[in-house]
């Protein structure tokens, strides 16, 4: 595959953006490719405030069968190139990856400088607004495949720390993505279908800084015409031929 390396500079600013599809070849299914997750739950029950509210149990198995599952699998060659070009930009660069992902592979391949714009499988939280405990989450890998788990300091529900739609993200970590996009040489999203928002919308902010956006992805998303470089195929396969230090 004659492949040209992006490029990038010891001294460039990068900012990646990473979906679903970044972890396919690690055996996570995607969101929206066939078999994906979406076909096989119904989304408005298992990723809504509402969906809680009405059967927090479900939810509770559904996310606890997804931190079974990641456990299961490993990092794949996407996310270890992640993590080098992270050491290859740390001395002199600057490097920002904002994932949409919650399966902890980026941090388990080795990624440090990580934005998790829609949470974590493997934190929790107190859904109860008015606890002690506040918004305040921590790690947890615990499965509640029987029941969802309550407050130590309230006795309300627990919640996995995770952004549901119709949710706001976190402030500091999207105003950190959006401040880091604004100022990046090079915009990479990598294994995302660009459908879900305000994350869709970061590429229109490296355009408007007059970075190069770069697309590596299965197939053309929604989104494809905003990327001036495209390349089809495996994350896994392309990113170590495309990015430094890989
Ligand atoms: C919000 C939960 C404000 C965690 C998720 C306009 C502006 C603002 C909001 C909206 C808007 N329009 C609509 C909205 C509402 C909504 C939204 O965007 N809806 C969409 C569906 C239209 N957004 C929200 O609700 C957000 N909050 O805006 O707050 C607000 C508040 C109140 C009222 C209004 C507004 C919150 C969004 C977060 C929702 N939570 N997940 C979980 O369970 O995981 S989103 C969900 O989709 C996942 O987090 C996932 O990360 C995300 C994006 O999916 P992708 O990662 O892209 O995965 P997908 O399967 O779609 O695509 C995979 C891609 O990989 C494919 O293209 C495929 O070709 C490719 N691929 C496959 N294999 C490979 C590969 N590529 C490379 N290699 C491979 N091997």
């Amino acid at each position: 595959m004659d492949l040209r390396p992006l490029d990038i500079r010891p001294d460039s600013s990068v900012v990646v953006l990473t979906g679903a599809g970044i972890s396919a070849e690690s055996g996570i299914a995607t969101f929206r490719d066939s078999g994906g997750l979406w076909e096989q739950h119904d989304v408005r029950q298992v990723a809504t405030p509402e969906g809680f509210a009405a059967n927090p149990d479900l939810v509770w198995r559904f996310y606890s069968e997804r931190r079974r599952q990641a456990r299961t699998v490993e990092p794949n060659a996407g996310h270890f190139a992640m993590a080098a070009l992270e050491r290859f930009l740390a001395a002199r660069g600057r490097f920002t990856l904002v994932t949409q992902n919650v399966d902890g592979l980026h941090q388990r391949a080795g990624s440090r400088r990580i934005l998790p714009v829609h949470g974590s499988l493997y934190r929790t939280r107190c859904a109860n607004v008015d606890c002690e405990n506040g918004s305040k989450s921590w790690d947890d890998e615990s499965l509640h495949l029987d029941g969802a788990p309550h407050c130590h300091k309230c006795g309300g529900l627990l919640r996995p720390d995770i952004v549901w739609f119709g949710e706001y993200l976190d402030p500091a970590i999207e105003s950190a993505a959006r401040e880091a996009i604004a100022d990046c040489d090079l915009f990479l999203a990598v294994g995302t279908s660009g459908a879900v928002w305000p994350v869709a919308g970061y590429v229109e902010i490296a355009l408007a800084r007059g970075a190069l956006t770069v697309l590596v992805n299965l197939e053309r998303p929604e989104n494809v015409s905003r990327f001036s470089e495209v390349h089809l195929g495996k994350a896994a396969e392309l990113l170590p031929l495309l990015l430094p230090g890989a």
